[in-house]
This record gives C-alpha cells, structure tokens and sequence, in this order.
C-alpha cells in the first residue's frame, strides 16, 4: 500500500451519470411501464432476468418466505434478530413529534409530521444482495410508522429456488409484508408509476445498478428518492497508540466491497503508516476477496502521512468519508474538531463492521464528500412536514397593514385585498 504525504494525495471520485446508450435504455424501459404497466413489465423481466412470470406470480407468497426460514442457518437468524433490534431501538431514539406554538393573542403555528403513506425498498442482486442493507432500510420507514413498505428483488438471486432466503428473512424480520420478484429499472419504474398489481409509492429507497440508479433520477419528482450511494470510503485517523493489525483489517474491510471502494489511513506516526502497509499486504493475501480489495487498495488506497493530528483532522474534513475511524491515546478529545463524516467510530474496539451489522446506527451512509451536507439514513427520510397556521382576529388587525403593504410591494392587489376585506368587515370589532 503506498506511503505519500497528505498533500500529494487525490481521491478522484466522479459520479455516474451513465452512458448515453445506457441513459437510452432506462428511458426506454421506463416510458414502457409508464404506458403497458404490467404487460411491459413481464416482458423486460423475461427478457432481462430470464424468468417468465404471471401477473398473478409476480408477488411473493406466504409459503415461499416460511421456506426461505427453513434454509438459512439458526445463527443467521440470532444475529439478523438482534440486529434489527437494535437498529430499532437507535431508530426509535430519532423519531420527532408534531409541534404547536400558541401565542398570547391566540395565533397558533405549528408543524405535523406525518409518515409517507407508501415506500418502495429496492435489494438488489448479484454481489451487493446485503441482508443488512434490508434492515437498514426498512427499519427507519418502519419507525417513522409508513404503514405499507414494499420491497422488490431481481427473481432470480438465489439460484433456480427463486429469490435469495437470506433477503426474505431479513425482509420479513424488519416487518415487510409485501413483496414483489421484479428488479431493475423496471422494477423502479413499476414503483413508480404502479401498474395493476403493484400500487405506486411516494418514495423509493435502496441501492442498485447503474440502470437502477438512472431510472430512481428518471422518476425523481414522480416519486421521492433516497440519494444515489457512491463506493464504499473508509479513513481511519490515527497515532502511535493505534494497533497496527487492527488498522489494516478495518481498511480491508472496506475494500473488500468494490474495486472502487477507499481505504485511507491518516496519520502523523511514519512508524504507524510503515506497519500498517505492511500489515495491509500481510492481510490482503490471506482474503477470499482479495482480488477485490487489491484493486481497490492500488487505486483509490493510500497511507498518508501528516504532520499533526490536528493536520490530520483538516484532511479529514475536507475528504469527509463515509465512515472514519479515530484510533487514538485520546479520541472523544478530537471530536468536536470532526466536522464531516457520515460515521464516527471512536476507540480500538469500534471497529467498521460493528456498525455495518449490529450497533444500531443506519450504515446507508453520505459517499463522495457529500458527509459535508448530508446525513446518514434516518426516520426523518420517511417522515414530511405539514405547517400549521391559526391566525386569531387580533393577529390578523395587528398585523394586516403590514401583510397588504409588502403584497402591493410585490404588486399583488389580490392579496391585499384578501386581507383588507376583512379588515374592513370586522373593523371596530377586534
Ligand atoms: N459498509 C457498507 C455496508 C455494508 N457492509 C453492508 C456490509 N454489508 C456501506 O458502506
Ligand atoms: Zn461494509
């Protein structure tokens, strides 16, 4: 892994917008469900995932998730368990209330908060099919109290028995009820608009392909969408004090995901950065994924050195990773200089992981340096805002004057005039 000072090292990250022939594509598939609907659906679900379907076989039944039970293993079942329980429990410590304000001349402003009516889950296929990744997303729909969340899932993910059972277990444990065998763009575009099996929803969540990711930006305004996640970023910020082994594994942990995904080490220590090279080669080779993470490690992996941990902190924040560790004598002091990372993970024993699967914190994090202006995923995704107003007379003739000055301003008469007629009416009166 190579050793460079801060300075010299770039993470260049674009992000993808697709090629025009795939742009073509989603907009073909899309105009297709928009228009057919369920006809057009089947036909890109045979021709796509190579699976002939029915409308009526499109959702997944009863039977099919009590058999994905009896396929996975006891112990998977344990920890999914856990693990959505305390996703939960960290959730639920999120959830905000409906507000009203009453003031002294009987106005009330306030705001509610109602949860989206429909949410749309897409898991997809092929390497990324986390079962984590499930959980991560129902869960917060579910806190916020969405009352219907539907989740959609190529056909053919675990083999010729159908979908992958660790993907409906997960599902079925976070509490989905409702789930359909269709995935990529179509599927996007079936959620969307809905077609006459599936009813459309108001937002859709959950990572995917590029056709995935160009079809949620082609029905983006039709529906919500959650942000379009980038490669996994890990950067670990540490000193002397920092076992070195235990670096390496968190950087590889990362890289593991995706050639594309970073692992970056800052540090001041050059006897850190030294072991920790030679810990990450060490431990590459030993990996099932290794020809995964050395692609990642050789393009986008870099130990940098620093001359300060303070040094080191600026560098974090303007790399703002997904996820930084903070290996050092004293992380909770350095804290309040962290401004961008989408997780924190303080100490020697927080290692990444621990957040992916079990502590409770969403792991659907900010990627590309957009930690600098967004949040991980939470309740409030799932959750919009009503304001309130209650003018009381007295309000109303208090401030009347005001309100009509600043719509004539605008040239508005109409609007003066809304309010001057009452004025008018009740004058003498308030
Ligand atoms: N670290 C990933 C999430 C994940 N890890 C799922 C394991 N499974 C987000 O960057
Ligand atoms: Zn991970």
């Amino acid at each position: 892994m190579r050793i460079m000072r801060a300075e010299q090292f770039k993470l260049d990250r674009q992000v993808e917008y697709g090629t025009p022939q795939q742009n073509e594509v989603v907009q073909t598939i899309v105009e297709a469900i928009r228009t057919e609907g369920d006809t057009a659906l089947l036909r890109y679900t045979e021709q796509l995932d190579r699976v002939k379907l029915e409308p009526s076989s499109l959702r997944v039944t009863e039977q099919e998730i009590n058999a994905a039970y009896d396929r996975v293993e006891a112990d998977f079942l344990v920890a999914i368990r856990e693990a959505a329980h305390n996703v939960r429990k960290f959730h639920e410590k999120q959830m905000r209330n409906s507000w009203i304000d009453m003031q002294p001349d009987g106005t009330m402003l306030g705001q509610v908060l109602r949860p989206l009516k429909r949410v749309g889950v897409y898991v997809p296929g092929g390497k990324a099919a986390y079962p984590s990744s499930v959980l991560m997303n129902v869960i917060p729909a579910q806190v916020a109290g969405v009352p219907e969340i539907v989740m959609v899932t190529p056909p053919a993910t675990g083999g010729k028995e159908g979908i992958d059972p660790y993907i409906l277990v997960a599902a079925a444990e976070a509490g989905v009820k409702e789930m359909y065998r269709i995935g990529g763009a179509q599927a996007i575009a079936a959620l969307a608009y809905g077609t006459d099996t599936i009813a459309p929803v108001d937002k859709i969540t959950g990572p995917g392909n590029i056709y995935v990711a160009l079809a949620k930006r082609t029905v983006f305004g039709v529906v919500d969408i959650d942000s379009i996640a980038g490669p996994s970023e890990i950067a670990v910020l540490a000193d002397d004090t920092a076992d070195a082994s235990y670096v390496a594994a968190d950087l590889l942990s990362q890289a593991e995901h995706d050639e594309m995904a970073s692992a970056v080490l800052v540090t001041p220590s050059q006897q850190l950065a030294e072991a920790v090279a030679a810990e990450v080669e060490r431990q590459l080779a030993l990996l099932p994924r290794a020809e995964i993470a050395r692609s990642s490690i050789d393009s986008y992996g870099a130990v940098l050195v620093v001359d300060s941990l303070e040094a080191g902190i600026d560098v974090i924040n303007k790399m703002a990773p997904e996820h930084l560790e903070v290996l050092t004598a004293d992380p909770m002091a350095l804290l309040p200089r962290i401004e961008n990372a989408g997780a924190i993970f303080l100490g020697p024993y927080s290692s990444e992981p621990v957040g992916d699967y079990f502590a409770g914190p969403n792991h659907i994090l900010p990627t590309n340096g957009t930690a600098r202006f967004s949040s991980p995923v939470n309740v409030d995704d799932f959750l919009k805002k009503s304001s309130l107003i209650y003018y009381s007379k007295e309000a109303l003739f208090a401030n009347g004057g005001k309100i009509m000055a600043l719509a004539r301003h605008e040239g508005l008469e109409g609007h003066a005039r809304a309010i001057e007629i009452r004025l008018e009416k009740e004058g003498g009166k308030a």
